[in-house]
């Protein structure tokens, strides 16, 4: 889901919108130990599009769980967290499960379309989602002096989630919504 006051979109490599945008984790082999799995969002057949037709200066652009931090990845009875900083197994936000996800931006691509140039935009972090802490990430912010009435393209989000040990075999999904505001 997407949502938010300027035209922000998920387009494929025409320029054509993508309705319900998906990333998927490649398949992992359980085991009894934790393991991380990754996923990327965006590559040239599926960048975000963002279009500033109003003129506004400062904004950013963030992604949270559609549901909140009461989110988990679930497959069935079966789920874990993705917002358990704790790590292994020790639940911290008291949810009784483990498991974290973090969203990585060191090696996104961003491009302006057109004329559009890239200053006074900064992303480039590693934050991990963290409940009642961090509900929600920044992707890319524009500070006083980026372009205005522009638009830019964002590829190659890297997503990082920590699985707990001994978790149940399933298809775990997710809904996240990416915001410009
Ligand atoms: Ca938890």
């Amino acid at each position: 889901m997407i949502v938010g006051v300027i035209d922000l979109a998920i387009v494929d490599s025409q320029g054509r919108g993508i309705r319900e945008p998906r990333i998927y984790f490649s398949r992992f082999q359980l085991s009894g130990k934790a393991q991380r799995i990754t996923a990327r969002l965006g590559d040239n057949g599926e960048r975000i599009r963002i279009v500033n037709p109003n003129g506004i200066e400062v904004w950013t652009v963030s992604l949270a769980a559609a549901d909140g931090p009461a989110a988990r990845w679930q497959a069935g009875r079966h789920s874990f967290d993705y917002n358990d900083p704790s790590q292994l197994g020790h639940d911290a936000d008291g949810d009784q499960y483990a498991g974290v996800l973090a969203i990585d931006t060191d090696s996104m691509g961003v491009a302006g379309i057109g004329a559009t140039s890239v200053r006074a935009l900064l992303w480039g972090d590693r934050i991990v989602y963290q409940s009642a802490v961090v509900e929600s990430i920044d992707i890319i912010r524009a500070y006083p002096g980026a372009d205005r009435y522009g638009g830019w393209e964002l590829w190659n989000i890297l997503f990082e989630q920590l699985i707990p040990p001994a978790q149940p075999v399933g298809d775990y999904r997710m809904d996240f919504v990416l915001t410009f505001m």
